[in-house]
């Protein structure tokens, strides 16, 4: 009785915070769904960033000068970083890494369906870094006012750093657009298979959404997937218009009372064929983690047991 009560009041008290806009930190009491849910789209959040690696890592040995090849490492590096940030911002709830990259490999946890496209020509690359880094912008954006402190700090510089991302993706479609007949083809054709898997990342419609009404509530999510949605289709228009490119979706149109593009239907078969293990590159990606997993297994034991030495040498000193 007395501890039902006490529930009561943390709850009451937790609830208040949000309401003043005060962030949770991982000290603070939390009810265990708001727990489980930030757990689970955070490892989701650090799982792509990791994952999101692979299609543009491809493409190192491949990019077309040395200032390409530099600009693009360090870009796929950064995904790294957001991964660690992520990961770490994860693990102030309670859970280890290895635990959440188990998920992973199991298929237990997701990924965000665009890594499950393959990269096929340079003009892809410039189209991940213009629409997927661009609408993982809009989205992370927005999250940078989450309500549980480690996840909106790790937000703000993973924005600056994906900031980066999206001009350097740009640039590279700006260049092929203003090229030759040949390259002007392949940035079209790039536009055209990145478009609708990009406007996927930002999840199903909101009357689909099983998550976002908590979430809302909880203001861990700050818009809903539609809400969000809709910003990066109004401000992908007139980028699409600068690279005179022809748009994707012949349905796009101007609604004056609205405000906001009206849009064609997303292809939602595709969608949860894609988050259910059936795209085009989904083995591929998670077999390719584990192998690297696996070979990175020497590092993991080598930084233990350096640390076991220093533990132990500070132990012997005291
Ligand atoms: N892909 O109820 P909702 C990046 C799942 S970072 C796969 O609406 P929620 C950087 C969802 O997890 C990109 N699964 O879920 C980069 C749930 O499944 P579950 C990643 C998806 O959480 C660029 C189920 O469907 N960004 O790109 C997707 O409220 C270039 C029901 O959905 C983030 O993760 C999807 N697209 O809203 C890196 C941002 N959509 O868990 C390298 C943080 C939904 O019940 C290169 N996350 N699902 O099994 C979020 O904002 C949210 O989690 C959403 C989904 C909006 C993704």
């Amino acid at each position: 009785m007395q501890g039902d009560a006490n529930d009561r009041e943390l709850e009451h008290s937790f609830l208040r915070r949000i309401g003043e806009e005060q962030k949770i930190e991982p000290k603070d009491w939390m009810p265990e769904a708001y727990r489980q849910s930030l757990l689970r789209q955070i490892s989701q959040h650090a799982h792509s960033e990791v994952i999101g690696m692979q299609p543009e890592g491809n493409y190192l040995t491949r990019a077309p000068s040395l200032r390409r090849k530099a600009v693009l490492l360090a870009k796929v590096q950064d995904e790294a970083g957001h991964g660690l940030y992520l990961y770490s911002a994860a693990e102030t709830l309670g859970t280890p890494r290895s635990e959440m990259i188990a998920a992973l490999q199991s298929g237990a946890a997701k990924y965000a369906s665009i890594f499950n496209y393959p990269a096929q020509t340079w003009g892809d690359v410039g189209a991940i870094g213009w629409l997927v880094d661009g609408a993982a912008i809009v989205n992370q954006v927005s999250l940078q006012r989450t309500s549980y402190g480690p996840y909106a700090r790790g937000m703000v510089r993973i924005c600056k750093e994906e900031s980066f991302h999206q001009r350097q993706g740009y640039e590279i479609m700006l260049m092929l657009a203003q090229g030759s007949a040949a390259q002007r083809r392949m940035a079209q054709d790039s536009l055209n298979r990145f478009y609708w898997p990009a406007l996927m990342m930002f999840g199903p419609t909101d009357s689909a959404s099983a998550h976002s009404a908590r979430a809302m509530q909880w203001k861990i999510k700050r818009e809903t997937n539609d809400e969000l949605r809709q910003k990066f289709i109004d401000q992908t228009v007139p980028q699409i218009e600068f690279l005179g490119l022809q748009h994707p979706d012949p349905e796009i149109c101007w609604n004056a009372e609205r405000n906001h593009y009206d849009h064609g239907e997303i292809d939602w078969d595709e969608f949860y064929a894609v988050i259910n293990g059936n795209g085009h590159c989904n083995r591929q990606r998670l077999a390719h983690h584990i192998r690297a997993h696996r070979a990175g297994a020497w590092v993991r034991d080598a930084v233990a047991a350096h640390q076991q030495k220093l533990a132990q040498r500070t132990a012997a000193a005291t």
